[in-house]
């Protein structure tokens, strides 16, 4: 008799396989905690399609001189590898210091962890109070046939200028772009993104850039 093997992760990046070990936060629509499960099982599409779905975050990091930094993700990554995206974006985690909702600290100690796990940003560049909460985000979005994303994401803006040490194994590239810029990029059909980042940008972005210093925070949760 064959054993029970899962097989829908043997043909992939050894370290992206046991980061999918990470916990979770399962939400409802309102974003109430209403449990926990692991980095693969809250991507699988088939968990999706039956409605599982989980806490996020998205950094969008300004320069000093207004620009946006982009990274693109590494051919390793399981889920929308080698597309262009956001500064950062990951899961505040199932701990209680990344669950903790009170001013959404748990969301920006997770962007502090991932800040530094794949651009290698150390803390003291990004303060956990520079962090400015913006919105929350409800989207689906496949991204092959067997994995998707299925989030509600927390939008976190800052202002700082840093030093970079890329993670290879997270992320392929790092370029940052005025607003004109990546408004061309979007144009050029060589380039590829991902999709939460197409729909925060066409929805928010480009508006809030031209007025960074004055952006309203908003208790609303989007449906894109
Ligand atoms: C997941 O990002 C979060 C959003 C908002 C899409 P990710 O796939 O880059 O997460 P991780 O870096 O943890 O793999
Ligand atoms: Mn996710």
């Amino acid at each position: 008799m064959l054993p029970n093997i899962d097989f829908s992760l043997n043909a992939y990046d050894n370290e992206q396989v046991r980061l999918m070990e990470e916990m979770c936060i399962l939400v409802d629509e309102n974003d109430k905690k209403i449990g926990a499960d692991s980095k693969k099982n809250c991507h699988l599409m088939k968990n999706i399609n039956k409605g599982l779905l989980h806490r996020a975050f998205s950094v969008f990091l300004f320069n000093s001189e207004n620009k946006l930094l982009l990274q693109q993700r590494s051919d390793d990554k399981i889920t929308f590898p080698s597309l262009w995206t956001n500064t950062c974006c990951s899961h505040p985690l199932n701990t209680p210091l990344e669950l903790d909702e009170d001013n959404q600290i748990g969301v920006r100690r997770a962007a502090q962890r991932k800040l530094q796990h794949e651009l290698g940003i150390k803390f003291h560049q990004v303060p956990i109070d520079d962090f400015v909460f913006l919105t929350r985000i409800h989207y689906l979005a496949p991204s092959d046939g067997i994995w998707g994303e299925h989030e509600i994401d927390y939008v976190l803006i800052i202002r700082a200028d840093v030093d970079l040490e890329i993670n290879p194994n997270e992320v392929k590239a790092v370029e940052y772009f005025s607003l004109e810029e990546l408004t061309q990029k979007f144009e050029n059909p060589d380039w590829k993104f991902t999709p939460w980042f197409k729909l925060i940008s066409e929805t928010f972005l480009f508006a809030w850039w031209k007025n960074l210093g004055n952006i309203k925070k908003d208790e609303k949760i989007h449906k894109l």
